[in-house]
């Protein structure tokens, strides 16, 4: 379930100063280079062998490369994305997953987002939201479903923009989710635990093998998880989040071996 050998990130250029931003904020270039840097480091310090892309200054969103496309050790799907300045991004994207994956699918009609995409113990949930559509997702859990694995559409509350935004999958049994998703009843079966007032953020969160990795931004959520058991690693996300953006979107990963 947590265990990865493999990653694929992409190193950020000068232009991720342009990513999309709802509240319209810029981040630093330098600054939020230094925090993927940490996330990098962290994700070897996990125990992950990884593939970095060089940076794509025509695409200033292009470091989220978990958005173009969806991994499994089974294989890959390349998506689509609605967001005309993201909709380059899986085609970059598919040499490197071509030589990495014997299976590679493709969404060919609607648009999905990978950060929609929650893989759970028992199933893997695919959320509406303003970068998946209904046909996007139905034709993922077609494209799942010949990767032999089952996929559910669920209705997130408006206003969360990818549904990873707002919650992760932090052990077998546990879900940490933002209050309004912590609310909608979407995670059959699993203990939800909602993230400290005023950390609606903290929830973009990647559990790598034994560790848990988190915005430093959060220290009370990350009291949370650290109560439970897990080996938290707190990084710096401030300018990540200026774009929208946290921990679980800068990384495809998957357990190769
Ligand atoms: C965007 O709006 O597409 C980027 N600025 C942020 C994408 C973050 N990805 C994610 O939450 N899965």
């Amino acid at each position: 379930m947590f265990d990865f050998d493999s990653a694929i990130v992409r190193t950020p250029g000068r232009s991720v100063a342009d990513g999309l931003s709802a509240a319209g904020s810029k981040p630093d270039p330098d600054r939020l280079l230094a925090e993927h840097r940490a996330y990098v480091a962290a994700l070897e310090c996990a125990g992950v062998t990884l593939e970095t892309l060089p940076p794509l200054e025509e695409f200033p969103d292009s470091i989220f490369v978990e958005d173009p496309a969806f991994v499994l050790p089974e294989g890959a799907i390349l998506l689509r994305s609605c967001a005309p300045t993201r909709a380059g991004e899986p085609a970059a994207l598919e040499p490197v997953l071509r030589r990495r994956f014997d299976r590679l699918l493709e969404l060919d009609r609607g648009f999905a987002d990978g950060g929609d995409i929650l893989i759970l113990p028992h199933e893997i949930l695919i959320g509406l939201s303003a970068r998946t559509d209904r046909e996007g997702a139905e034709r993922f859990v077609a494209l799942i479903g010949e990767l032999g694995r089952k996929a559910r559409i669920v209705a997130p509350p408006e206003g969360v923009l990818h549904l990873k935004s707002g919650c992760a999958l932090v052990d077998e049994e546990v879900v940490v989710a933002m209050p309004a998703l912590a609310r909608a009843d979407l995670f059959r079966g699993l203990r939800v635990i909602a993230v400290a007032e005023g950390e609606n953020e903290a929830a973009n969160l990647v559990r790598i093998n034994k560790k848990v990795l988190m915005g430093a931004d959060f220290p009370r959520t990350a009291e949370r998880i650290a109560e439970l058991g897990h080996d938290v690693v707190l990084l710096p996300v401030t300018e990540i989040r200026k774009i929208d953006a946290g921990l679980s979107c800068m990384s495809l990963r998957w357990q190769a071996g």
